[in-house]
This record gives C-alpha cells, sequence and structure tokens, in this order.
C-alpha cells in the first residue's frame, strides 16, 4: 500500500495536474478521482474524454485545468480514439528514440454513461485488441451533466429524472466484463481511498496492453446529498459493501485490505447506512432495499468463489 509520504516525495505526485478554479460542483467525486490518478501518472499523459461532466468542467481554452494535453471525444469514441493516439505515440516511438514519445501514457477518463452504455463497443474492441491505454470510468451512477439520466450502472433502487420511482434494473458490473476480455489489468477504486488510486495507476503505468480502472466518484447533486459528505458516502459504499474494492492483475484477484474482511458478511456496515444518507433512496421500500442487498451478496459470492478457485488451482 502506498504512502503519502511517497507521494509528497514523488516529483510528480506532490504536484496538482488538474488545477483548481475549475467549474466543478463543490464536493465532485469527479475532481478527486482525476486528480490522484494524475498524480501517478504525470504531466506525460494524453487524456482522452468523452462527452461528460469532466468534458465541461475542464473549461474553455485559455483557462483549461488540465496541465497536460487532453483531447475532448465524442461519446461513443473514447476508447477507439484513444487506441489511435497510443498508436501514434508508438510510431513516433519508433521513429524517435529517446524522446519523449516513449514516455508517454494515453489515458481515458469517461462516465458511467459514456462507458457501460455509449462507449461499451469501442471499449469492448480495444480491450479485444488488448490496445496500450488505461480506460477508466468515473462512476457518479448517471447521467449527471444533462441532468441526472440513469444509465446502466445507476443502482436498483435509486431515483433519477428517468426512473422517478426508483430503477427497476441493477447495477451493470462493468469491471466483471471487462475481466472477461482477459486483459492484463482491471481495478476498481473509490474516492475515499486517494492512496489506492495513485498504487493503482502507477501499477497501470507499468502494465503494457489494456488497463480498465473503475472509480466511484459520488455527486452531490446527482445523489442528492450535502456536498461535504462525498469522502463519507464512497467510505460507507466500501464500508457497507456496496462498491468492493479489488484488482485483477492477469486473471489473478486480490481484495484491497479494507474489503477482504468483507468477505464475511457479518463485517459488513448495514445497507441502510449509505442509502439513508442520500435523497435519490428516498422512500425505497423494503421489497427493493431487500432485493439490493441480495444483490450485493450474490457479487459477493462470486469473489468468493474465484477467490477460493485461485487457491485451488
Ligand atoms: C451522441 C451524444 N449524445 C448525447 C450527448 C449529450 N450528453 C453530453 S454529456 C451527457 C451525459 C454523460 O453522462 P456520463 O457519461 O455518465 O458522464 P457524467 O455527465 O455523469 O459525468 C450527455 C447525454 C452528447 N454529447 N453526444
Ligand atoms: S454534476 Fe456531479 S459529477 Fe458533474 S461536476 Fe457536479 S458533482 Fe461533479
Ligand atoms: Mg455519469
Amino acid at each position: 500500500m502506498a504512502k503519502i509520504k511517497e507521494v509528497i516525495e514523488d516529483e510528480i505526485g506532490c504536484q496538482e495536474w488538474f488545477l483548481p478554479g475549475n467549474s466543478c460542483c463543490a464536493g465532485c467525486g469527479l475532481e478527486i478521482a482525476l486528480r490522484w490518478a494524475m498524480k501517478a501518472l504525470g504531466p506525460n499523459t494524453a487524456l482522452v474524454t468523452p462527452a461528460s461532466c469532466l468534458n465541461v468542467v475542464i473549461g474553455l481554452w485559455p483557462k483549461t485545468a488540465p496541465n497536460f494535453p487532453f483531447t475532448n471525444m465524442a461519446f461513443a469514441a473514447g476508447a477507439a480514439a484513444a487506441t489511435g493516439i497510443s498508436e501514434a505515440f508508438k510510431a513516433k516511438a519508433e521513429r524517435f528514440p529517446g524522446k519523449v514519445w516513449e514516455k508517454m501514457t494515453t489515458l481515458v477518463f469517461a462516465g458511467d454513461g459514456g462507458t457501460t452504455d455509449i462507449g461499451i463497443q469501442a471499449l469492448s474492441g480495444a480491450a479485444e485488441r488488448n490496445s496500450n491505454i488505461i480506460y477508466t470510468c468515473y462512476d457518479n451512477e448517471a447521467y449527471m451533466n444533462t441532468g441526472i439520466q440513469r444509465s446502466s450502472s445507476t443502482p436498483h433502487g435509486a431515483k433519477t429524472t428517468t426512473t422517478v420511482l426508483g430503477k427497476e434494473r441493477y447495477k451493470k458490473n462493468l469491471p466483471a466484463i471487462m475481466a472477461a476480455h482477459e486483459i492484463p489489468y482491471v481495478a476498481t477504486c473509490s474516492i475515499s481511498e486517494p492512496l489506492d488510486i495513485y498504487e493503482k495507476y502507477k501499477k497501470a503505468k507499468s502494465i503494457e496492453g489494456c488497463k480498465y480502472i473503475h472509480i466511484l466518484a459520488p455527486c452531490p447533486p446527482g445523489w442528492n446529498y450535502p456536498s461535504e459528505k462525498t469522502v463519507e458516502l464512497a467510505r460507507l459504499a466500501v464500508k457497507t459493501g456496496v462498491w468492493p474494492l479489488y484488482e485483477i492483475e492477469n486473471g489473478v484477484m486480490t481484495l484491497h485490505k479494507k474489503s477482504k474482511s468483507l468477505l464475511n458478511p457479518e463485517k459488513r456496515l448495514p445497507l441502510i447506512d449509505y442509502l439513508s444518507k442520500q435523497k435519490r433512496f428516498a422512500g425505497m421500500s423494503e421489497k427493493t432495499m431487500i432485493e439490493l442487498q441480495e444483490h450485493i451478496d450474490r457479487d459477493w459470492k462470486a469473489i468468493a468463489n474465484k477467490l477460493k478457485s485461485q487457491e485451488e488451482d
């Protein structure tokens, strides 16, 4: 586990690459996610951002917030564009050895709508080709930039402007879908564990091929809670077992220490501790809450089975 001392002593980690003065809402989880990813990756990073909140909060030149190169991209094309950019870096590196091109990392930061719905075909293609990119889904669990419409990543029971009685369907498990592509690295993160974000991006940077990192990034207006509660909510998502933290490196899964003990359901905080702090779950019926809990328990059983089968191998 990375230590804060390591970040402070890291010439890149101790600096801010996504600058203050951007137009994120107060308490935006996305901003925390990007800041910490960039502390690990540094300025030799080309960011691709499909249509999303990030696309907008970046701002207009010459007052843009990223202190590194970035491209705003069409909604469906994040992973495809990143593949092209990464291939261009490779060609340049071969032609001009010893220059910056061989140090470049290609990063996608896309929302859950732009990943689990609209960008999934380009992402699946990039994963199948094993394109040399780091693809991030920052997950605020709805289409926030256009007014809180439900996405495949919105959880069961959550109210959005298109699920006014609460979403009937369940959250799509995109990290599991990406792991099924057998890419070299898949990880989940929470903005409540910034050092874990830092460490996982450092690792992803060192791996050749397609890397997928899915970060839970609470959103005060979208989840309807006071802006100072962002980190608390992200922490509760981990402690209740709603959001397991793990990485899968070359097919081998490892749980983060804060999630490991939660293999025992009795160690998980009650789900209500998480739900009751967000108005998007207000008025949720007991039936829906039980269904949501059962779905979470089912995901944990799948994790336990995977770990068991690894032990037996
Ligand atoms: C093809 C296309 N359809 C719709 C839009 C409008 N649009 C821009 S951002 C956005 C929401 C994106 O949601 P998500 O990917 O979850 O990112 P978030 O806004 O939550 O950060 C939508 C629908 C667009 N820009 N392009
Ligand atoms: S709507 Fe949510 S994700 Fe978008 S900038 Fe505001 S807090 Fe961040
Ligand atoms: Mg979103």
